[in-house]
């Protein structure tokens, strides 16, 4: 892999997504490259607000920090740009030492248009909202306002005219997302009359070639996706809308892009009509094809988890992690309970991770995050964190090869298993120092501190019989796969030194490593040799 990116790499090349076998890098300065994120809050994007960021930030031990840019602050005044706050904002990240993901907030953040400027609001003549069927104007803009879309890649365009001509050189802007959680709450699509003459036309083949068929091979979209007919189309009209702003950006400055998800419920399988339960035409885990047809400019369609139960996450990483669509997820509630689900996220290859709300500013989104907005905010991801940003690089290479898994501990507090060529690990939870619960007593007992679940590992298969663990609360017993024999031969705790040496700082053994490795309430960093027996 050393020669992979060796050729033609160098420090100015533009960041960008690769794949190869299914999996996924984001290529920085020609390395893989891994997202340890903290996502501001949504108002944070003025001067006044960045020191709450970076320190929120800087103790989080993030290396990238994504922030909105509006519409409604660049063009306040149409066709007069002030792109001063990015200005400041890249400046204080390369002071930082931070790498930036912008989030473009136009013609939808969480789906309304909030973020757009005085003179879009005030004229809906000229920026129609989507009609339902009786003809009343939703809050939503619609898709196909042909003059909103003008206007939105005019302005989206020429803030990534300026990204280029500040950033062109020293890449501190690494991705873009474009709108925020699209779709409509309420509304299942536009019943405008333009709406609906392309609502009546064929589907397109772009569409058929990539959206499976419900009832007919081809037709109208009510005579091919039956039911689901409404909401395909409005994910069609959407995406169409946004992939024209995306391309029109690339153009100019090309940088990865991509969109994110307000879920609906990855457990409904197969998924119901669309019954007012998610925004409808948002780029849910169902439409992903949709959105790749419409919108080749979007690189990732990503999950924004706030359902923190373990079989919610699971799901939605099981479905927004695919062969053509990276994982990369740029928001998780601050709760504690998704700390441990990092383990999940890295250990799956994804190219990053964010909480949102990582600022000190005085506001909290519970129940959807944390209430804290001290230091305490972070704590759970952190403690994380801390054990992947010296080994960042190395980690997104060795999930770029295919070498990593990893898991949060379920809500059912089960064992569980990852398999790796020739081995596998078993993971265990709750338990004591001998967790033999038939001596009874305080043995019968789970430890203390592990009343609610905050464990996991993630490991990665670093050559065919050696292992670098990473994880807390959790015992991992490396076995050697069925039908064959093999055993555990010594485990280093460790870390690897800024040249990417591993130094061993203590061997595991004895009580430690009795019914396997006992990883402790804190982080530990293990490397483990296996080894088989002479025949
Ligand atoms: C998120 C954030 C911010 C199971 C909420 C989450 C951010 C946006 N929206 O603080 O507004 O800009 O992307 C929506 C969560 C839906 C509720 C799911 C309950």
């Amino acid at each position: 892999t050393a020669t992979l990116f060796a050729a033609g790499a160098s420090a100015t090349d533009l960041p960008r997504l690769v794949e190869r076998d299914g999996r996924h890098a984001l290529l920085v300065d020609g390395k893989p490259f891994l997202i340890l994120g903290a996502q501001a809050h949504n108002s944070s994007n003025y001067p006044a607000g960045l020191k709450p960021v970076w320190d929120a930030a800087n103790d989080l031990k993030a290396n990238t920090v994504l922030m909105p840019v509006a519409w409604e602050q660049v063009e306040a005044v149409e066709g007069r740009f002030d792109f001063s706050f990015v200005d400041t904002l890249v400046k204080q990240a390369r002071q930082q030492k931070k790498k930036l993901v912008i989030l473009w907030f136009g013609t939808w953040k969480n789906t309304s248009a909030q973020y757009t400027p005085e003179w879009v609001k005030l004229n809906p003549k000229r920026f129609p909202a989507m009609l339902d069927k009786d003809g009343k104007p939703s809050y939503c803009l619609s898709p196909f306002g042909t003059e909103t879309l003008k206007a939105d890649k005019k302005a989206f365009v020429a803030f990534m005219t300026h990204l280029k001509k500040i950033d062109a050189t020293e890449r501190t802007v690494l991705m873009v997302q474009v709108e925020n959680e699209v779709g409509t709450y309420g509304l299942v699509r536009d019943y405008g009359a333009q709406a609906q003459a392309a609502f009546e036309q064929p589907v397109p083949a772009a569409v058929l070639a990539r959206q499976k068929p419900k009832a007919a091979a081809s037709g109208t979209w009510r005579e091919v996706y039956g039911d689901y007919a409404d909401e395909y189309f409005h994910a069609w009209a959407i995406a169409r809308y946004i992939g024209d702003i995306a391309q029109a950006g690339r153009a100019v400055y090309d940088l990865p892009m991509y969109v994110n998800n307000a879920l609906r419920n990855p457990l409904e399988q197969p998924p119901k009509p669309w019954n007012k339960d998610f925004a409808s035409g948002g780029p849910t885990w169902d439409v992903i094809d949709i959105y790749k047809a419409a919108a080749p400019a979007i690189d990732i369609v990503s999950p924004d988890i706030y359902a923190p139960e373990s079989d919610q996450v699971n799901a939605n990483l099981r479905l927004f992690g695919r062969p053509d669509n990276a994982l990369w997820i740029p928001e998780i509630g601050t709760k504690p309970a998704y700390g441990r689900m990092l383990y999940a996220m890295l250990g799956r290859g994804a190219i990053g991770v964010s909480p949102f709300g990582i600022d000190y500013f005085n506001y909290t989104n519970h129940p959807l995050g944390a209430t804290a907005t001290d230091k305490t905010l972070v704590e759970p991801f952190e403690r994380v964190y801390r054990m992947f940003a010296p080994i960042q690089r190395q980690w997104a290479q060795w999930a770029f090869d295919g070498k990593t898994q990893g898991v949060g501990e379920g809500d059912d507090r089960k064992p569980q298993q990852l398999d790796f060529p020739g081995w596998t690990a078993k993971l265990t939870y709750r338990l004591g120092r001998f967790g033999e619960a038939a001596w009874g007593g305080e043995f019968a007992k789970p430890t203390p501190g592990t009343e609610e679940p905050n464990g996991g590992a993630a490991i990665a298969q670093i050559a065919p019989d050696e292992f670098i663990i990473i994880g807390n609360r959790v015992r991992v017993r490396m076995e050697p796969a069925e039908g064959t024999k093999g055993m555990m031969l010594r485990a280093e705790q460790g870390r690897f030194d800024a040249q990417g040496r591993w130094v061993m700082e203590r061997v595991w053994n004895g009580d430690q490593v009795d019914y396997g490795l006992n990883l402790p309430a804190e982080p530990m960093m293990l490397k483990v040799k296996m080894g088989r027996p002479a025949q």
